[in-house]
């Protein structure tokens, strides 16, 4: 059992108004809250020891260098990864599939094959139609259902001796819906081919082993599980992250530069050009520390509480239609009220100190597929609470009323 009101407590944002109103924060998909233990870690940093790392003699450097190692040992350890320098750092989801599709573009050729999901957001989508442009690679798709899950007999029949590459994400940001990665990594390597995941709306809520997954990339974003913005984290194979070329150039990824020649740093640094979101980095680790402490299991128990709650109270209200009801789904609620456009809804409850997400949640296909502009999206953190699961749904009501 977790003691919501004593967690709660910890993140100061909790205590705020908006529009005179207390806030009611249910945009949690989007970016979650940041506790005062993070937020003591990022002030520590500025007042005592902001230095450049893996490069100074001299002590603040040192200190900084030390720490922002601690949290990549922190994320190994978390993600049970293998090695240490099996985990990039990165500035977040976007800018991780960005790294790996860019170093794709020198190991695919024309008429090779790679998947996506009809459930991804936007920067699973885009970065792998680019690499296609470049390499005259073809993009298939994983169609979905009408209850938003993928429908796996027709992954099998995609996949092939041309497909190299499959990603997916492993909770849909738009609907919730917690995908069958094990089974989708599974069959991906049965023909050779390399699996992504998108990890940006799983590890705020569960705990991912990428070596019982057997996933070759995983990639996921600090600020949706109580860490900063700006950083996250790219965990890859040792043997993929050898293979592939670096992303970037610049100071830290290199061995030796001349003009005639520049050899390339070892892991992880390779991938790390630049002076990296060091402060970011280590409030990550802390980040992690923090859920860690409250506990995952806890945490999913207590969410699909949040989860079965919201959606039995949503149902009874008329005309109010949800979309993305899978079996396996976590607590994100997608949903729509008659014709009246989500965007409406989502101001009205603003002025009501109620934060939600409206639109298409940079998942249009999705929209596309049920026809449907956008949606008014609720998503629950460990910190949300049934009271305020009511507060919204009488808030929601009188937007109705207003609207109607
Ligand atoms: N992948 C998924 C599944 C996501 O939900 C998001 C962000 C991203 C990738 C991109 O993450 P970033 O940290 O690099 O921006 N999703 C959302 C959302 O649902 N509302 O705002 C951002």
């Amino acid at each position: 059992m977790l003691d919501i009101q004593n967690i709660r407590k910890d993140f100061p944002i909790l205590q705020r108004e908006v529009n005179g109103k207390p806030l009611i924060y249910f945009d949690n998909a989007a970016t979650s809250q940041t506790p005062q233990q993070v937020i003591d870690v990022i002030v520590d940093y500025y007042s005592n020891y902001n230095a450049n790392i893996h490069r100074g003699v001299h002590s603040l450097s040192q200190e900084a260098t030390d720490a922002y190692e601690q949290a990549r040992l922190k994320i190994q350890k978390h993600f049970n990864a293998k090695h240490s320098h099996e985990i990039i750092f990165t500035a977040g989801t976007t800018h991780g599939i960005n790294l790996i599709a860019n170093g794709f573009s020198s190991l695919l050729k024309k008429g090779d094959e790679i998947i996506v999901s009809a459930l991804e957001h936007h920067s699973n989508i885009v970065p792998w139609q680019m690499l296609c442009e470049r390499t005259g690679a073809i993009l298939k798709v994983i169609p979905m259902n009408e209850n938003g899950e993928l429908i796996m007999s027709a992954y099998d029949a995609l996949l092939n001796e041309n497909t190299k590459l499959v990603f997916v994400n492993h909770i849909s940001n738009a609907l919730g819906t917690i995908n069958p990665i094990e089974y989708i990594i599974k069959k991906a390597h049965a023909v050779g081919a390399a699996v992504l995941v998108d990890g940006a709306q799983s590890c705020p809520h569960i705990k991912p082993d990428v070596q019982a997954l057997d996933v070759d990339f995983y990639v996921c974003s600090a600020h949706k599980m109580c860490g900063p913005t700006g950083v996250g984290m790219l965990y890859g194979k040792e043997a993929w992250l050898n293979k592939l070329p670096p992303y970037q150039g610049g100071g830290e990824m290199i061995a030796e530069v001349s003009f005639e020649k520049t050899t390339y740093a070892g892991l992880p640094h390779k991938f790390e050009a630049g002076t990296p979101n060091i402060c970011g980095g280590i409030a990550f680790g802390a980040a992690l520390d923090y859920m860690n402490a409250i506990g995952f299991d806890a945490i999913a128990t207590y969410e699909n509480e949040l989860l079965d709650y919201g959606t039995s109270e949503l149902q009874k209200i008329e005309g109010l239609k949800i979309y993305g009801t899978a079996k396996e789904k976590t607590s994100v609620i997608s949903f729509n009220v008659g014709t009246i456009h989500p965007y409406d809804i989502g101001t009205i409850l603003d002025k009501m100190g109620i934060a939600v997400r409206t639109g298409h949640h940079c998942a249009q296909p999705i929209m596309d597929f049920y026809k449907i502009p956008g949606t008014v999206r609720a998503s629950f953190m460990f910190y949300n609470t049934k009271e305020e699961i009511d507060a919204f749904i009488t808030a929601l009501k009188k937007a109705i009323m207003m609207l109607s």
